[in-house]
């Protein structure tokens, strides 16, 4: 038995299709709008199979918000389809960025206008950027795109935009904001297309994170529930991802949420902070609506880099039994931790993957500290003068951009990557596995599928057979959950764990 996959790191996950250089494309065409997600590089150290999980809420969000009389497309590079399309070619190319991919946006938005179209440029990095990004684009969007949009394809129509619109997070209200356009997606391309979200905002201001951003406002905001239960009955899949930052920022707002997800025999999983377990009726509440796994960011062991970096919640002392609360709940804990603080020394990396191990995080997800701009963390690294460069391509949170404090950039990214080795290796996997032994062959097929079939993932995405190969188990996954969670109802005690849990 080999301890550690070979790493696969095949050129279509390296770098993005090629442009053609000829002209050959018609005039645009007056009311065609195309929106795009550019292609970004893929660390082969992680599964590819992340990538196609759920989509980006950014350019569906958009198409919704996009008046009648226009003919909406969407392109998602990253399904490795080829070069966004150019015929009919439109008249208005509206492109989402983020920093990582903020090179291949404007490499698309140079090309698209050199041939006629307008294009305009919205997203996360635009709004920490401005104006690096408005020398690439017609027009620029800062914050939330759906309150400008209309009047941006106005203006554009008419000829009379502006070179910048900026959209308030604050008004109008969230719950007033069109729905997504998932209709425009292709069902096959994605495990699921059924990524939602149902509030806004975070009670906590991590150095590190986006929602930091100097001037950005993002009160927390919630959407009715019925329109988050109407959304997933229309979307019709088995499972949902909810994108929210934190679901449980508002826990009686989560509670209600659950209590009417309840009746749908749906599975769901959702970013959530771990003081969510201050409260073990609202993790059963969770695991009788259908929550299968939460996303957590632990971010670290150490209490000091927690303070160092304004991270609120549990002691790490704690960590353990809250995780064992979730899973005995039958709710798998994907851990999210960041490595290279200024108290992580070389021996932070085994120190990390024996403590995963120890608690049975059935997935883990790693991340090299990156400093986005606009961040404190940005503002503090660069007055201290380690920002290493600015190429931001490489801030993909598996390169080291900054000087670490107690280890050089190399040992940070081996270290980084070896975490990985260890984490994706059949003794880690296995060490890992369930309490319950009925829950372990399940258990053991998705994990193979999504941490050791790179090759295989390559395969199902070009040949569009994400869906087909994932939603039967999928399927199966919700049909047990279903079993299981009638078997957790009809225990009385809250918090009272179900003899057996279903992952
Ligand atoms: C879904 C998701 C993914 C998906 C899909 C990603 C994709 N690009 O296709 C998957 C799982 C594949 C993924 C992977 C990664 N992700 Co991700 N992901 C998210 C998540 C959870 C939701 C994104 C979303 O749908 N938001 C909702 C939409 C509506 O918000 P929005 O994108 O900001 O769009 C609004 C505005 O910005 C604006 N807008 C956006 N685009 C446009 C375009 C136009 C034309 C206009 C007018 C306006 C506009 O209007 C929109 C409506 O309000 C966010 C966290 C979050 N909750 O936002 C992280 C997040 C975007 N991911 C992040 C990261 C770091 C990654 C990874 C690098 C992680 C990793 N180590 O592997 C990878 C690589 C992806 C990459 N390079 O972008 C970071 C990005 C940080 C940054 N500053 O860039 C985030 C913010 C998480 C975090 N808190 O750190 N991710
Ligand atoms: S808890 Fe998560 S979403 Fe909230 S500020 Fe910190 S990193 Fe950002």
């Amino acid at each position: 038995m080999d301890s550690h996959p070979p790493r696969y790191d095949p050129e279509a996950f390296r770098s993005p299709p090629t442009l053609p250089s000829a002209r050959t494309e018609p005039p645009p065409t007056p009311g065609d709008v195309l929106l795009v997600n550019p292609f970004y590089p893929k660390d082969p150290c992680g599964s590819f199979g992340k990538h196609v999980l759920t989509p980006s809420l950014a350019l569906t969000s958009i198409a919704g918000a996009t008046p009648p009389g226009y003919r909406v497309r969407i392109w998602d590079e990253n399904l490795l389809q080829g070069t966004p399309p150019s015929v009919p070619f439109p008249q208005i190319v509206g492109i989402t960025v983020h920093l990582t991919f903020a090179s291949r946006a404007y490499e698309l938005a140079a090309w698209y206008r050199a041939r006629g179209a307008k294009v305009v440029l919205g997203g996360l990095h635009v709004t920490a950027c401005p104006d690096e990004a408005a020398a690439h684009a017609d027009v620029v969007v800062t914050g939330d795109g759906i309150p400008v949009w209309p009047r941006v394809l106005a203006d554009l129509t008419a000829g009379v935009a502006r070179r910048r619109y900026d959209g308030s997070f604050v008004s109008p209200r969230y719950e007033d904001h069109p729905p997504p356009r998932r209709d425009l997606l292709p069902r096959s391309g994605y495990l699921t297309t059924s990524s939602l979200v149902a509030t806004r905002g975070c009670r906590n201001r991590c150095d590190f994170c986006y929602l930091s951003l100097d001037g950005l406002r993002m009160p927390a905001q919630t959407r009715r529930v019925e329109q988050v239960v109407e959304e997933i009955r229309r979307e019709a899949q088995p499972y949902s991802v909810f994108i929210d930052n934190n679901l449980g920022v508002n826990r009686d707002y989560l509670r209600s949420l659950c209590r009417a997800l309840a009746p749908l025999d749906h599975i769901w999983s959702a970013a959530v902070t771990l003081d969510i377990t201050d409260d073990p009726s609202l993790v059963r509440d969770m695991a009788l609506a259908g929550c299968t796994g939460v996303f957590i960011g632990f971010e670290s062991l150490s209490a000091s880099n927690l303070a160092d970096a304004h991270k609120g919640g549990p002691d790490p002392a704690e960590f353990p039994w809250r995780v064992r609360l979730l899973q005995d709940h039958g709710i798998q804990v994907n851990g999210s931790f960041v490595l290279g603080f200024d108290h992580d020394g070389p021996e932070v990396f085994d120190e990390l993957v024996d403590w995963i191990e120890a608690v049975r995080l059935e997935c883990a997800t790693l991340q090299i500290l990156t400093p986005y701009p606009g961040t404190p963390l940005f503002e503090r690294l660069d007055a201290e003068g380690r920002i290493l460069h600015r190429r931001w391509t490489l801030y993909d949170t598996a390169h080291a951009v900054f000087r670490p404090r107690r280890m050089t950039p190399e040992a940070l990214e081996a270290g980084y990557a070896r975490c990985y080795e260890r984490l994706f290796s059949w003794q880690s996997i296995w060490r890992r596995r369930p309490r319950s032994a009925s829950a372990v062959p399940a258990y053991l097929a998705m994990t193979t599928l999504y941490k050791r079939s790179n090759r295989l993932w390559a395969q199902l995405i070009r040949h569009r057979l994400v869906a087909t190969v994932w939603r039967p188990v999928v399927e199966l996954s919700r049909q047990r959950h279903v079993r299981w969670r009638r078997r957790l109802a009809a225990m009385e005690r809250p918090g009272l764990v179900a003899a057996e849990p279903v992952r």
